[in-house]
């Protein structure tokens, strides 16, 4: 029986494949069926954890703690927490992964997925916004993202389905022993 809760933090750029691949993963985890699963998608919680928040570093920075405190609590009581926002900053990141390892397993997820390819798909047109100068400080455009060195898994979209992303995480998982 596998008591112990869990985080899986997906971390990339806007149109990455985050939530995508993050949903597969939700419904992978909850055919498993062994513990709660709460998906804190970025979108979701900009809409209602967030609503009040906007993008400079200390907002996003917040954003993320805010994320990471809600997870460390579904984790510290046994439950599985997958995360999808930008998160861009190394160090709100690391403290996240800083406030949740004491209380249960954390996992780092950098889908690598280029910027070319994330403005080339532009599903929500947000790129061309943001070249157009009618979103300010838009993430990989004139804002940074600050790429992750010590993820536990990194996905590069231009090679896996997101259904065999979410598998070889659900693989990674089973191997580190979490379910
Ligand atoms: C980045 C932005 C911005 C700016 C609005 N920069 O593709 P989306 O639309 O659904 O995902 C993006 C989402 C990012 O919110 P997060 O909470 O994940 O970001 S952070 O972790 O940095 O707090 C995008 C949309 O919000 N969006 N303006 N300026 N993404």
């Amino acid at each position: 029986r596998h008591e112990q809760g869990f985080t899986v933090f997906f971390t990339g750029l806007s149109g990455s494949g985050k939530s995508t691949i993050a949903n597969a993963l939700l419904v992978k985890l909850l055919e498993d069926g062994s513990r709660p699963v709460t998906l804190l998608d970025g979108d979701v919680v900009r809409k209602n954890l967030s609503s009040e928040l906007t993008f400079s570093k200390e907002h996003r920075d917040l954003n993320i703690q805010r994320i990471g405190f809600v997870a460390s609590e579904i984790t510290k009581n046994g439950g599985i927490a997958i995360c999808a926002p930008i998160a861009p900053y190394a160090a709100t990141r690391r403290q996240v992964r800083e406030t949740i390892s004491p209380v249960g397993g954390f996992i780092e997820i950098f889908v690598s997925t280029p910027i070319e390819i994330c403005e080339q798909r532009d599903r929500k047109g947000l790129y061309a916004k943001a070249r157009a100068g009618l979103i300010k400080g838009f993430t990989g455009i004139d804002d940074p993202y600050e790429v992750p060195e010590n993820a536990e898994i990194v996905i590069n979209t231009t090679e896996l389905t997101p259904d065999l992303a979410a598998h070889r995480i659900l693989i990674t998982l089973e191997k580190l022993g979490y379910v």
